[in-house]
């Protein structure tokens, strides 16, 4: 039987890392396939780990476990009958829930040996109170508690502590026996994704899924939520610094921003990672596509505007682009 496992979490918190780190470390000598769905129309992830892993689906144009229920499900027969993967991860959008995907999983008779939600130690405070982001640690049972290196011992206990609260109160149930889904959940702790190996050795029973499945009602979220996101292109010849000044200007309603860009003064395609506030770049071996920058966050038609009229080779298209 194929294994699987799902790592969901709020944007930005670091499950791509996760991905790129803690299971090239773990799962190296496994065939690994990857399934990715990013929030919004143009994805970036699959890039990134495209340079990592040879087998990336990337699903984008909507979220999987709304609209997306039956390409994702194509998706994984497609990848299952070209690459035979003993192991396949999903890396759902940080909008998203990780129970119908679950469920999908489990109606292709794939097994799922665990939901992992990745956590940001040092921002939970920030996101917390977003619906989706507490169905998201509801609805695992390997719960991860990402960015150590941004939180002290005692910040990081006191986050465990807010972490369990979320999960009794969301915790996920049989809508006609009310027993949770999972018997047990662990919570771990990582820095840059990397957690320790027995989190994946599969210890987690769950129960009657299966009449759950008939049951479970999945809220479309994507219509209420108010998170939105805004695609930038950015012309040629910029530098570094110029990339760097933006990210130094960037308002507070936008709290995630990622992209990839060419510049003039460094060699590769360059990664560039924004989330509540701390930025890393990285290199990309291959980008044959325009520089971008995708900025997310709460109501933010207008600092975007105003950001690209301030830096006059950011461009907003004149009309939705498609990828
Ligand atoms: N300081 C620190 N930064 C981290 C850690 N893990 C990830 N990051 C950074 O957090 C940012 C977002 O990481 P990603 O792995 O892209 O997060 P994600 O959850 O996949 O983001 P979305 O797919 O957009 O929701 C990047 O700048 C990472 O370098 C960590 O443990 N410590
Ligand atoms: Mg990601």
């Amino acid at each position: 039987m194929i294994q699987s496992f799902i790592i969901t979490g709020f944007l930005g918190v670091g499950k791509t890392t996760m991905l790129t780190n803690t299971v090239k470390e773990y799962f190296g000598d496994k065939k690994v396939a990857i399934v990715v769905n990013e929030f919004g129309d143009i994805g970036i992830d699959g890039d990134i780990l495209s340079n990592v892993y040879s087998e990336v689906l990337e699903i984008s144009e909507g979220c999987i476990c709304c609209q997306l229920a039956e390409e994702f499900e194509s998706g994984v027969i497609e990848i299952m009958n070209k690459y035979n993967p003993e192991i396949i991860f999903v890396e759902t959008s940080g909008a998203s829930e990780p129970f119908p995907i679950f469920l999908s999983l489990q109606n292709l008779g794939i097994s799922v040996e665990g939901v992992i939600c990745v956590v940001d130690s040092k921002n939970l405070d920030t996101y917390k109170d977003n619906s989706t982001a507490k169905y998201q640690i509801g609805g695992s049972n390997i719960l991860v508690l990402n960015k150590t290196d941004l939180v002290s011992d005692t910040e990081l206990e006191s986050v465990k502590l807010e972490v369990i609260q979320i999960k009794e109160e969301f915790n996920i149930k049989n809508t006609m026996t009310s027993k949770p889904i999972f018997n047990n959940y662990v919570v771990s702790s990582a820095n840059q994704g990397l957690v320790n190996k027995e989190v994946f050795d599969g210890i987690y029973e769950v129960n009657e899924i299966a009449g759950l499945a008939k049951d479970y009602k999945h809220d479309d979220h994507t219509s209420k939520d108010s998170i939105t996101q805004n695609v930038a292109y950015l012309k040629e010849g910029i530098t570094f610094n110029d990339v760097d000044e933006v990210l130094k200007n960037i308002p507070k309603s936008i709290y995630r921003v990622k992209g990839v860009v060419k510049v003039s003064d460094v060699d590769n395609p360059l990664v560039v990672n924004y989330s509540f506030g701390n930025v890393s770049f990285d290199e990309l071996k291959e980008y044959a596509q325009p520089s971008i920058m995708i900025f997310i966050g709460e109501s933010i038609d207008d600092d975007v505007k105003t950001l690209c009229s301030k830096f006059d080779f950011l461009n907003l298209p004149q009309f939705r682009l498609k990828k």
